[in-house]
C-alpha cells in the first residue's frame, strides 16, 4: 500500500508568489523514504492533509495545500503555503502549523526548520518591538558605546537585600543596567515585590551619584496573570525593562505581554533560555536565527542572539545573519546560503542584538570588532568576579570599551588604568568554556 497521495504536494518548479509563506527545511529521510516522500509528507501535514486520500477533501480545500516547490537530494526543502492557512497575529498558531506535527514524522529522521519567509500581511498583523534599538538608548541615553548590563552573581540565592547591594555596585561601577538572571523569578530568598523595592533604590542612589540613567531587567516569567502584575509593579515603581525567559514562558504569553508593555511604555528584554534544546543540532530543530525572526514579530526590544567569544556554542556565520536580520529593514542572504529567503520587516522596528555567556574584558575588543557596538552586552561573572569587587569590575568593562574605541591594545591602556589591568592578570584573554 503506497502512499502516493503525498506526491499531490509536489510542486517542482513552482514559482511561489509574494503573499505565501515559504518555509526552509533541512530533512533527513527514515531508511527506504525517498527526499520526494518526505518532501510530500512535510507538505501534507503541516498544511491540509494526512497520511490517507479523503472523502472529505472538497476543490475549495484543495486550494489550500501547500507545495514542495524545492526539493534536493541533500535534504534542502522549500514549501510555500497559502497565507489563509494561517491565523494573522498568532505566534502559537505558527508553530502549531509549519513547527508541529512534522518533526515526530516516522519518515522523517530528522528535520530543522531554518527559515520562514514572512509575507508583508502576515509582518503587519504582529505589532514588533514597541522602541527599538533607538528607543531603547533613548531611554538610557546611551548612543556612543554598547547598553551594557550585569546580572548580580551568583545566579540565585542572594536576599533581596545583598541584592540590591550588588545591584547598587553594578550600577555605580558604570554599567547602564542590572539584569535578573533567567532563573531568579520570586524565590523564598528574594520575593519578587521585595526585590523591586531594592533594586529601585540602588537605581536611585546610582543615578545620583553617576549623573546616568540606569535601568533593571526585572524577570517577569511566571504564569501569565502573575507575569502581568509584576510588570505592573515594575512599571509602577518607575523602571521601563522588563525581562522575559520566552522560549520558557511561551509565545502566547510573550504576545500578552507586549500587549501590556504597550500601555506602560515598557521595554523587553528576551532571554532565550532552553532554545538550545532545539536549537544546537544542525540536522533537527530549529534555528536561533528563526526564532530571533519570530520574537521580533513579537515585538521584543532586545533578545540573547549568542556571541563570537563566550562560553556559549555559536555559529560565526549564523550569529552574523541572525544579528542582521533582527536589525535591518531588509534582510538579504549571501547568494551563497541556500537556507535563508530575503525577508523585508515593513517598518517593523530593529531588535537589539544582545552578547552575553562568558564575557569579560579581555575578550570585548574581540566581540566588538566582530558584532560593533549597536548591541547589548552583558556581563556576568566579568564583572562580579573582578579581583577588586563589583565596582572595580564594571569600571574595567567600560575602560575595555574605551580602550577599543580609541583603537588602544587593552594592555597598553591598562597601564594608566588599574581595575582593567586586574582584571587582565585575572583572566587575560581567555574564552571561558
Ligand atoms: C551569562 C548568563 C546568561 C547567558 C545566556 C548565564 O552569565 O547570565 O544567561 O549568557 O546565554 O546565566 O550564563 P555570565 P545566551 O556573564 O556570568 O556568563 O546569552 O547565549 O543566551
Ligand atoms: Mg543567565
Amino acid at each position: 500500500m503506497g502512499f502516493e497521495w503525498y506526491r499531490e504536494f509536489l510542486a517542482p518548479g513552482y514559482e511561489p508568489k509574494d503573499d505565501e509563506m515559504l518555509v526552509i527545511f533541512r530533512a533527513k529521510p527514515a531508511e527506504g523514504m525517498s527526499i520526494e516522500d518526505v518532501a510530500g509528507r512535510i507538505a501534507s501535514e503541516s498544511s491540509v492533509g494526512t497520511w490517507t486520500t479523503l472523502s472529505t477533501l472538497k476543490p475549495h480545500v484543495r486550494k489550500l495545500m501547500a507545495k514542495a516547490y524545492v526539493v534536493r537530494e541533500d535534504g534542502l526543502i522549500k514549501v510555500a503555503y497559502p497565507l489563509e492557512l494561517f491565523e494573522l497575529g498568532s505566534i502559537p498558531q505558527l508553530f502549531s502549523s509549519v513547527l508541529g506535527n512534522i518533526f515526530g514524522m516516522r519518515a522523517i529522521k530528522r528535520l530543522k526548520v531554518l527559515d520562514i519567509r514572512f509575507p508583508e500581511q502576515y509582518v503587519k498583523s504582529f505589532p514588533g518591538p514597541q522602541h527599538g534599538i533607538r528607543g531603547v538608548r533613548d531611554i538610557l541615553k546611551v548612543y556612543d558605546r554598547p547598553i551594557l548590563a550585569t546580572v548580580p552573581k551568583p545566579k540565585v540565592g542572594l536576599t533581596s537585600e545583598e541584592y540590591g547591594e550588588v545591584a547598587y555596585e553594578i550600577l555605580v561601577g558604570g554599567m547602564d543596567l542590572v539584569k535578573d538572571d533567567e532563573n531568579l523569578t520570586s524565590q523564598s530568598f528574594n520575593k519578587f515585590e521585595n526585590r523591586v523595592k531594592a533594586v529601585m533604590k540602588a537605581i536611585d542612589k546610582a543615578e545620583k551619584e553617576t549623573g546616568e540613567r540606569k535601568g533593571w531587567l526585572a524577570n517577569i516569567t511566571a504564569p501569565v496573570d502573575e507575569m502581568i502584575r509584576r510588570l505592573k509593579l515594575v512599571a509602577d515603581a518607575g523602571n521601563k525593562f522588563v525581562m522575559v525567559d520566552i522560549l520558557c514562558a511561551g509565545w502566547a504569553a510573550v504576545q500578552k505581554v507586549r500587549e501590556v508593555a504597550e500601555e506602560y511604555g515598557l521595554a523587553i528584554h528576551a532571554h532565550r533560555a532552553f532554545h538550545a534544546a532545539f536549537t544546537r543540532l544542525p540536522d533537527h530543530g530549529v534555528s536561533m536565527y528563526l526564532i530571533a525572526k519570530i520574537a521580533r514579530l513579537a515585538g521584543v526590544d532586545h533578545i540573547h542572539i549568542g556571541t563570537n567569544v563566550g562560553k556559549m556554542e555559536a555559529d560565526l556565520r549564523e550569529l552574523k545573519a541572525t544579528q542582521n536580520v533582527i536589525t535591518k529593514e531588509e534582510y538579504v542572504p549571501p547568494p551563497d546560503d541556500p537556507t535563508k529567503e530575503p525577508q523585508k520587516w515593513f517598518g517593523l522596528k530593529p531588535v537589539l542584538p544582545t552578547a552575553s555567556g562568558g564575557l569579560h574584558p579581555g575578550v570585548l575588543p574581540q566581540l566588538l570588532d566582530f558584532m560593533g557596538t549597536d548591541i547589548l552586552i552583558q556581563v556576568g561573572g566579568g564583572v562580579t568576579g573582578h579581583p577588586d569587587g563589583v565596582i572595580a569590575g564594571g569600571r574595567a568593562v567600560r575602560q575595555a570599551i574605551e580602550a577599543w574605541k580609541q583603537g588602544i591594545p587593552l594592555d597598553e591602556y591598562a597601564k594608566t588604568h588599574k581595575e582593567l589591568a586586574r582584571a587582565l592578570e585575572k583572566w587575560g584573554y581567555v574564552r571561558p568554556e
